[in-house]
């Protein structure tokens, strides 16, 4: 949302662009005061079901908001590939929607899922097997990012729903 308009102020020439600082200190200063309060993010349950497939690997997590401001997870990075998706969709061979973010409100835990939101990497640079650790990153509009070393998990590690029927294209 910030983009759009930033870019405009900077193509309009000085005065615009002055105005544009103007909105950007005014924007900062409605948000520290509306709150005082800041998110606080924790991620845990974080694994991998059994990949089905050796080019697209699920990963699930929970991410908690503890703090009383809301965040966004922007995206997820890990040492096994260069890209990694946001999925949303219903699993069961149905296609999946990309999403761009995940919404963290203040006080809440938004748990990623093989039925619902979800991360996906895409062509892991090794083979991935249960017991294997994938290392994680979540990044997030507001905070700083959090790492974790996520399992993938055996058979009986996860959930049977959340393993059976994810599949892409
Ligand atoms: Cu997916």
């Amino acid at each position: 949302m910030i983009r759009q308009p930033w870019s405009a102020f900077v193509v309009g020439g000085s005065m615009a662009f002055g105005a544009g600082l103007f909105l950007l200190a005014a924007g900062t200063g409605s948000a520290a005061s509306a709150g005082g309060d800041r998110p606080r993010l924790s991620v845990s349950r974080a694994y991998m079901p059994p990949p089905g497939s050796a080019t697209e690997v699920m990963a699930v997590a929970t991410v908690r908001n503890a703090g009383g401001a809301p965040d966004t997870l922007i995206g997820v990075r890990t040492d096994v590939s260069t890209i990694v998706m946001m999925h949303e969709g219903a699993g069961s061979g149905m296609d999946m929607d990309m999403v761009d973010t995940v919404a963290l409100p203040a006080h809440r835990s938004v748990a990623l899922t093989a039925s619902g939101r979800h991360i996906m990497i895409m062509q892991p640079t090794r083979a991935l097997r249960p017991g294997d650790l994938v290392h994680l990153t979540f990044v997030f509009a507001r905070s700083a990012p959090l790492s974790i070393d996520a399992p993938v998990t055996t058979a009986a590690g996860g959930p049977p729903a959340e393993q059976g029927g994810h599949r892409h294209g």
